[in-house]
């Protein structure tokens, strides 16, 4: 399949190590925390956040991306016996039933803990720069890496909001973190790149670069992103107005822009509700595969 963003074909291969589906991956999000901006404390223990990881299995998606750690603004961090505590064993239990398990961490024993249990991708949000250990495990451990762009932790992010040309940025400070993964030994057939939706970022910079991803395909990388639920699209649910549609709300929203994302070539969406978003990037790769023979 081939992506029509700025009107250039590109083709669309996925990381090694990872599903093939001839269309843009469903990451199913599983937030084993008790914090977290949408589903914080849902499934914060193991036994809920391991049926709850088999139901997203079980509507489609093609990864479960468990996480112990809630990034939302202003979060404080958790000690690592407590995230290891949190995720390793669902992480077994979903990879013991078939299951392609992504371990969401900044932490590198989190990483390492969580590819022994069973993970087949690690999933940063921080590309790296939280744990100077992170690159090194990720090569030693040989899967594939989900590097977001990242400006600082969740306490101090929205202090870090300020770019000139938000795409031109990200895309530079991504480069940064190529470099540091490539020394690291990270083979570069396994790396994706995210731009990092919410992070350090206004509803303004997270449509720019929604809007960017032709450019940022110039990286070489595969894309994910993750928009599911987040406060850009409440924003602009909201019409202008004061009153943002609660995240529970905006799931039909995000589904749309779970197309637009495959429309642009992303490889995968990181999502809350699988169905609505596996339906729309169907949509995607069917109405894409319509544009590249006309
Ligand atoms: N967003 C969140 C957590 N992990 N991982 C990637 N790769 N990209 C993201 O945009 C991302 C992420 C925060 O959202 P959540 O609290 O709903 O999980």
């Amino acid at each position: 399949m081939q992506s029509p963003a700025l009107g250039r074909a590109r083709p669309l291969i996925p990381p090694e190590g990872l599903p093939r589906r001839g269309r843009c991956l469903v990451m199913g999000i599983l937030n084993v925390t008790p914090d977290s901006f949408s589903d914080g404390g849902l499934y914060a223990d193991t036994r809920h956040a391991i049926d709850r990881g088999l139901e997203l299995a079980a509507q489609g998606a093609d990864i479960v991306d468990v996480g112990g750690e809630s990034t939302r603004p202003g979060a404080r961090p958790v000690c690592l016996d407590e995230e290891l505590a949190r995720t390793v064993p669902v992480v077994r239990e979903l990879a013991r039933a078939g299951v392609w398990v992504s371990a969401d961490t900044m932490h590198a024993p989190v990483a390492r803990a969580a590819v022994e249990a069973g993970a087949r991708l690690v999933n940063d949000v921080s590309g790296g720069l939280a744990d100077p250990a992170m690159a090194g495990a990720v090569a030693a451990a040989g899967v594939p890496y989900v590097a977001m762009h990242w400006r600082a932790p969740s306490r101090e992010m929205d202090h870090r909001a300020d770019y000139g040309d938000v795409v031109a940025d990200v895309m530079a400070e991504l480069g940064a973190r190529l470099w540091r993964l490539a020394e690291a030994g990270v083979d570069p057939a396994r790396i994706v790149l995210d731009p990092g939706l919410g992070f350090a970022k206004r509803p303004e910079h997270d449509w720019a670069l929604l809007a960017g991803l032709g450019r940022l395909w110039e990286l070489g990388f595969p894309l994910l992103v993750g928009a599911s639920r987040k406060r850009f699209i409440g924003a602009a649910l909201a019409d202008g107005g004061a009153d943002e549609v609660p995240p529970a709300g905006r799931d039909v929203a995000t589904a749309a822009v779970s197309a637009l994302a495959a429309v642009g070539g992303a490889f995968c969406v990181r999502v809350h509700d699988v169905r609505a978003s596996l339906d729309a990037v169907r949509m995607a790769a069917a109405y894409v595969e319509c544009l590249d023979r006309t």
